[in-house]
């Protein structure tokens, strides 16, 4: 049977980023379909009815949400460019990081995109104290996964879109002064066209930037 792989995304979306990252990677063809999420679509209402949310897969009319849950879906039914370790220490390690820069480090991010002036500064050490932990486990390696971008580089995407808006804004928190094996990191990715492919188009960088503000100050108010 031919399968049939749909993909809602969002194009500001960092998490329909990181789907896309993965099909691409893995040379899954796919249809692309672009959620306008003030007027969700009945696809989207119908295979996501719990969250509502982009990204979602539709595989041969079954659906898988949560960009996490999509990359080990993907990993698993093909196996093209594995994105997970065979070793089972490293995936789990791989998948605890992950979920500790969605839990810890994003929602620390959020806040210093939406904040100024009061309370700021202990925002940013927040922040730094985070990054250490990565750059700590990026040591001694070109990406987490090793020698080519793996399931935690795909996740660990929300710095590389950080750093691309600082770029824009100007304000560089994320530094090589501080961060060099991150800051490496980012540079390898920014050299591969398919991650290029797969960041916010160059031309809506500044709508992203201002998109991102008003998500952050809704999320605080
Ligand atoms: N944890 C989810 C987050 C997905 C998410 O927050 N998607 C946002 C776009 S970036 C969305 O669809 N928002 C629509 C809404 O909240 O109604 C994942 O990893 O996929």
């Amino acid at each position: 049977m031919a399968e049939e792989v749909k993909f809602l995304g969002m194009w500001a979306s960092p998490f329909s980023r990181r789907v896309e990252l993965a099909l691409k990677l893995k040379g899954i063809p796919y249809e692309y379909m672009e959620e306008d999420l003030s007027n969700k679509s009945p696809l989207l209402l119908k295979y996501n009815p719990i969250h509502k949310k982009v990204p979602l897969l539709v595989h041969n009319q079954k659906s898988v949400a949560e960009s996490l849950i999509i990359l080990e879906y993907l990993d698993e039914t093909w196996e093209t460019y594995p994105l997970l370790s065979p070793d089972p220490y490293e995936r789990a390690k791989a998948r605890f990081y992950a979920k500790f820069i969605d839990e810890k480090l994003l929602p620390t991010m959020s806040k210093l995109v939406g904040s100024t002036g009061e309370g700021k500064e202990q925002t940013i050490e927040e922040f730094h104290q985070q990054l250490t932990i990565l750059e700590d486990e990026l040591k001694g390696k070109q990406f987490f996964a090793g020698r080519r971008i793996g399931y935690l580089d795909i996740a660990a995407n929300l710095l590389l879109l950080f750093h691309m808006a600082g770029e824009i804004t100007g304000e560089k928190i994320l530094t090589a002064e501080k961060f060099p094996f991150i800051h490496e990191w980012i540079e390898s990715l920014m050299k591969m066209d398919v991650v290029n492919e797969c960041l916010i188009p160059k031309e809506k960088r500044q709508d992203w930037i201002e998109l991102s503000r008003k998500a952050s100050k809704s999320a605080s108010n």
